[in-house]
């Protein structure tokens, strides 16, 4: 098993990856196997990319969100586990993953003693330095070599030793600037420089555009109505084009103070709203950043390294600090259903798209939890809201709010009968309203009301002919 640092694209190693991944076709051209697992903090860009595309891995985890490695694993040539990344690194400490034979840091500078400095995304990193039993640095040049002034790295003591976690605010820093790791099992060290490539998103389309006004719209509502106080609570927002135009909309928003986050990453859109004031400050796990906006963080750290504290993800994603800083959580679905559960990570409940990531640790204990999704996907022929969903990542006990660019369906304090018909006229598309509806007639009184042997039909439809409904 090999550990990688970093947390998307961001912090990932760049050279030894591509090595691996070489060394791979030149096995299997020599006729011989060789296959590893990897273990990161969540996906690595490039890295997952190369390493799926050489047939190199035969088990990952915890996420990942490349092409050639999700065919792998949809076609059974890749064990993947799915995990909510606030867990990774205890279940690796404890070893229920099993031994780590190599971890491979990205840092800016290792020193004698064993203090390694981490780069644009620290994962599970102070975690891989600790339980690998061997381990390679690079040292990329490209990144700036004021960025450990956003680190926080703190530890969590094993239980029963367990204290409380003293963040208060989502700026406080409860550990050390670097990781740390027993020099003598540094094999290598060696320079890269290379930036971690991460793509810009496009301008929010009109869809985005809309959905992100229904969260605003519903945002300030709550403020004036006193559910949310009028200093506004820290948010967190997942990664796409649709959570980049919420946040947009958000921070251009005459009506909502300027906020703080407490998220998992951050991208170009809040880096925008820092310098405009909107964003007041953020504690994340990851600068997922384009290379541009990078260089411009790179340019100003008298400016950014204040305001943005850059934690491993067991502390960015813990439940117990979400919870207690009663953070509003912004994720997107594939699909939700008419009970109130939505499907992240599963195509028709078999076909995995990228992973549940931190949407978990969000969802389950936000004190808003908000779940967005077009109401149609495939230019129509699909219905992202369905009588039952094939696979489940959110259940209704944790999910609140479900949006669409429809509109937004409040489902706090409903029982499943109105649950159903509020998202029916609120989320639903028009053209699927009526056999939505139908549906949920079809259903024997009950307290869920589900129709066990129609519940997948539109899902049938669709592996048959391309279409949930008959046009
Ligand atoms: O496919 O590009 O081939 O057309 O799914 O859909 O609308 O581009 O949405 O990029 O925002 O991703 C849920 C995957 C949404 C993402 C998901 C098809 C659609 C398209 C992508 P095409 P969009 P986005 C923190 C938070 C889980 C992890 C998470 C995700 C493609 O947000 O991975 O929240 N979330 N992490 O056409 C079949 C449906 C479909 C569908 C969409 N119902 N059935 N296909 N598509 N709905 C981040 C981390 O944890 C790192």
């Amino acid at each position: 098993m090999v550990g990688f640092s970093g947390f998307t694209a961001s912090g990932s190693p760049k050279a030894v990856p591509a090595a691996l991944a070489q060394r791979a076709r030149d096995e299997r051209a020599a006729g011989r196997e060789f296959k590893f697992k990897l273990l990161s903090g969540a996906s690595c860009g490039k890295a997952d990319e190369d390493l799926g595309a050489a047939e190199a891995l035969s088990w990952r985890a915890p996420f990942q969100s490349a092409k050639s490695l999700r065919n792998a694993i949809n076609a059974g040539k890749v064990a993947f586990m799915d995990m909510h990344l606030s867990d990774v690194a205890q279940k690796l400490e404890f070893g229920f993953l099993g031994e780590m034979d190599l971890a491979v840091v990205e840092a800016t500078d290792i020193t004698p003693d064993g203090r390694v400095y981490l780069t644009s995304g620290v994962g599970i990193t102070p975690s891989i330095l600790r339980v690998a039993k061997r381990v390679v640095i690079e040292i990329n040049e490209a990144v700036s070599k004021r960025l450990y002034e956003m680190h926080d790295i703190a530890r969590l003591l094993p239980p029963p030793h367990r204290s409380p976690i003293a963040i208060l605010d989502p700026l406080d820093r409860i550990g050390t600037p670097f990781a740390v790791v027993d020099p003598k099992k540094v094999v290598g060290v060696l320079r890269t420089n290379q930036p971690d490539g991460n793509e810009p998103f496009s301008p929010p389309d009109a869809i985005s555009t809309q959905i992100a006004g229904h969260v605003e719209a519903f945002l300030v509502a709550e403020m004036k109505a006193g559910r949310i106080p009028p200093q506004f609570l820290p948010l967190q927002a997942g990664v796409g084009n649709v959570s980049n135009a919420v946040m947009t909309a958000l921070g251009q928003s005459q009506n909502i103070p300027a906020f703080s986050m407490y998220t998992e990453v951050l991208q170009d859109a809040q880096i925008a709203l820092m310098r405009s004031g909107r964003l007041l400050g953020a504690s994340t796990c990851s600068l997922t950043l384009s290379d541009a906006v990078m260089q411009e963080v790179y340019s100003d750290m008298d400016f950014f390294a204040p305001r943005i504290v850059l934690r491993p993800q067991e502390l960015s994603n813990n439940p117990g600090v979400v919870r207690r800083l009663g953070v509003i959580a912004i994720n997107t679905v594939l699909e939700m259903d008419l009970t109130g559960c939505a499907n992240s990570t599963h195509v028709m409940g078999t076909q995995l798209m990228n992973g549940v990531g931190g949407s978990g640790d969000f969802t389950r204990n936000a004190y808003l939890s908000i779940l967005m999704a077009p109401s149609t996907a495939k230019g129509g022929s699909i219905s992202t809201v369905v009588p039952m969903t094939p696979h489940v990542d959110h259940n209704e006990h944790s999910i609140q709010i479900l949006v669409t660019e429809q509109g937004l369906a409040d489902l706090r304090g409903l029982g499943p009968t109105e649950r159903a018909e509020t998202i029916i006229s609120k989320c639903a598309h028009p053209m699927y309203r009526d056999a939505l509806r139908a549906y949920t007639r079809s259903c024997a009184p009950a307290h869920l009301r589900q129709n066990l042997e129609t519940a997948f039909a539109w899902h049938l439809n669709l592996a048959r002919t391309g279409k949930m409904l008959p046009t």
